[in-house]
């Protein structure tokens, strides 16, 4: 039966990928080169230290780890900036009445983000309140694909992996749910995430009686 949902926060509750991808191309554009919104699609859910890595080699810099971490900060910095004047109209259809249905029918409620900014991004969208759990960027050692993050969600909600449902946007993100024995629900379209259990393209296309069908 269903016990929890497990989101993924950017690309599924709010678009934050558009100012990833400003801030990304602000520091490809400053070291000499430029990035694509194609190879922004690449770096969905993946870390930030990951992303500038490939950023990196696409650009053909190979840089020493201490100028990595000063990049590496330097573009979260114009990203916390532009995150800051985020508020709840940023929030993507669905996502508001699919997280009071849920609180409504006592359904575990998880975040399960590779962010280190997640906590920022939930309060200035006004959602915060709804998460019983909230597993960031900053409590987990392994990215997604690892199943870290969304088992870490069901340890802390106290459910079996069995009643969990995770949604996600990153193929990287369903591998994780699917590696920690959950249902997945693609955030897109189903030919970008072919190994979920089902993809619409918003959380408005959820109802509580299609997760109840998923989980038994
Ligand atoms: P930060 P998610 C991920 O969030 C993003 O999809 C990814 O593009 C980003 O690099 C990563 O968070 C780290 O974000 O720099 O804020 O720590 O999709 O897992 O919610
Ligand atoms: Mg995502």
């Amino acid at each position: 039966a269903l016990s929890a949902c497990l989101f993924d926060l950017d690309g599924v509750l709010v678009d934050t990928a558009k100012y990833h991808f400003l801030a990304w191309k602000q520091l490809a554009n400053s070291l000499g080169f430029d990035f694509s919104q194609a190879q922004n699609e690449e770096l969905k859910g993946i870390s930030r230290v990951e992303s500038l890595r490939k950023i990196l080699a696409w650009g053909g810099l190979d840089l020493p780890q201490s100028r990595q971490e000063e990049l590496a900060q330097l573009k979260n910095g114009w990203y916390v900036e532009m995150i800051s004047n985020m508020d709840e109209t940023e929030l993507l259809p669905g996502s508001l009445s699919l997280l009071e249905s849920l609180r409504a029918h006592h359904i575990g409620i998880a975040l399960g983000s590779a962010s280190k900014n997640a906590k920022l991004i939930l309060a200035r969208t006004g959602i915060s309140s709804y998460f019983d759990v909230i597993v960031d960027g900053n409590m987990v050692s392994k990215s997604k694909p690892d199943p870290e993050v969304f088992i870490r969600g069901a340890a802390l909600l106290q459910v079996p992996a069995s009643g969990c449902i995770v949604f996600e946007d990153a193929s990287a993100g369903i591998e994780a749910a699917q590696r920690a024995h959950m249902k997945t629900i693609g955030i897109g379209q189903s030919t970008d995430l072919p190994a979920a259990d089902m993809v619409v393209p918003d959380l408005s296309k959820i109802d509580l009686d299609t997760l109840q069908r998923l989980c038994c």
